[in-house]
């Protein structure tokens, strides 16, 4: 079925449908939503899940008592809707004050304020049951080469990144952290600008396992790079802790289109990446409904993300379980690329020692074998159209 119900575990970023079309050229095209209105607008939608940076919900230097009847307001639409908060995030770059970024800003004191904004948000994710914390570092980077030094930058990013997983551990909290690479914009270059530099990062903090990635689809595929050979890495690897769907025309401004726009192909090998390679955290939809659209448009939209990653589900799953497609997957040998290289008894010795691998290798032969990709690629596409 292409109606989706909460055991499909989608969410959305209360940024997203609530965002009120603002751009750098025009100002905002519709008004602001009520977080609460927005919880149960995608509940009555199928999602299972919201998530929000700690300025969605709560006005940048709100007094205490604005603050906790903002949460208690939305506590009350989760608790009426059984809607759950998965992941929780900080707003690291809409303020002025972060103009030169949080935890790598050059002022030292816009670093320190960072953090505590950091861990005051952590403390409320922790409280609404959240058990990833994303960190998506939008305004670390810089336009011109002198502006930052990048190897010092590094030397803060993972000295943040390491207090907030010391803290998480102190609290007790039941919370791992995902960090969401970009490559550019809004600043001109980014630091962790895709998914394989925050995966090295990663490798370098005092606990790795606290840590992993939040890829965008639209992120890498900014940088032009296959977004699903970026989650297969991520996957390899055991770090694919949460992921930000939505859709993107190639290299161009972060378009942020609705799941199954832009680049259709790429959405549906990536959905059948994520329902067969063992991810099970939520699917989670950051995407911006065009400014030309109204309120309904809105709901369009979000409707319109979830309906296309199950659609593309049955089209992946028809086209994994059709006979041809099993065979056409033999012809081009993708069981052998399973084999090890080596024997699993052979040792390096015997490798060296066998003839028919080298010396009698009949190159010739291998030359003349086709792969046999298109006539599979084929059946991928009308699978995908739905002519099979
Ligand atoms: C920007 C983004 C961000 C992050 C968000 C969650 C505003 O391109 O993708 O959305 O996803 O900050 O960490
Ligand atoms: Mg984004
Ligand atoms: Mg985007
Ligand atoms: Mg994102």
């Amino acid at each position: 079925s292409h109606t989706p119900t909460p055991e499909d575990r989608f969410s959305f970023g209360l940024w997203t449908v609530g965002w009120q079309g603002r751009d750098p050229f025009g100002d905002a095209t519709r008004p602001a939503l009520d977080p609460a209105e927005s919880v149960r607008r995608l509940a009555d939608l199928g999602a299972y899940g919201v998530t929000f940076h700690d300025d969605d919900l709560i006005p940048f230097g709100a007094s205490e008592a604005e603050r906790e009847e903002r949460v208690k307001r939305f506590r009350q639409a989760l608790d009426a809707t059984g809607m759950t908060v998965p992941m929780a995030t900080t707003n690291l770059f809409t303020h002025p004050v972060f103009k030169d970024g949080g935890f790598t800003a050059n002022d030292r004191d816009v670093r320190r304020f960072a953090l505590r904004k950091t861990i005051r948000n952590i403390d409320l994710a922790a409280e609404l049951g959240a058990k990833t914390y994303v960190a998506w570092g939008g305004r670390e980077g810089a336009e011109s080469g002198a502006a930052k030094d990048v190897r010092t930058a590094l030397d803060r990013m993972k000295e943040a990144f390491d207090l907030l997983g010391a803290y998480v551990l102190e609290q007790g909290y039941d919370l791992r952290f995902a960090i969401e690479p970009k490559p550019n914009e809004p600043r001109g270059d980014i630091l962790l600008p895709t998914i394989g530099h925050a995966l090295a990062f990663i490798e370098r903090l005092e606990r790795p396992e606290l840590y992993g990635v939040n890829p965008e689809v639209g992120h890498e595929q900014m940088a032009g790079l296959n977004f699903p050979h970026g989650i297969a890495q991520a996957l390899w690897a055991g770090k694919l802790f949460h992921i930000d769907l939505n859709g993107q025309n190639g290299i161009k401004y972060d378009q942020d289109l609705r799941f199954g726009a832009g680049d259709l192909r790429a959405a549906f090998w990536l959905v059948d990446l994520l329902e067969t390679g063992g991810y099970d955290g939520p699917r989670h939809f950051d995407f911006k409904p065009p400014r030309t659209e109204d309120l309904d448009g809105v709901w369009a939209s979000a409707a319109g993300c979830m309906r296309n990653y199950l659609i593309l589900k049955e089209r992946a799953a028809a086209f994994r379980a059709d006979p041809e497609v099993q065979e056409a997957l033999r012809a081009s040998r993708l069981d052998e690329l399973a084999q090890t290289t080596l024997g699993e008894h052979e040792t390096l010795a015997g490798f060296l020692a066998d003839r028919t691998a080298y010396e009698e290798f009949d190159v010739q032969a291998a030359v003349e074998r086709g792969m046999a990709f298109e006539r599979l690629d084929q059946l991928a596409m009308d699978h995908l159209l739905a002519a099979r």
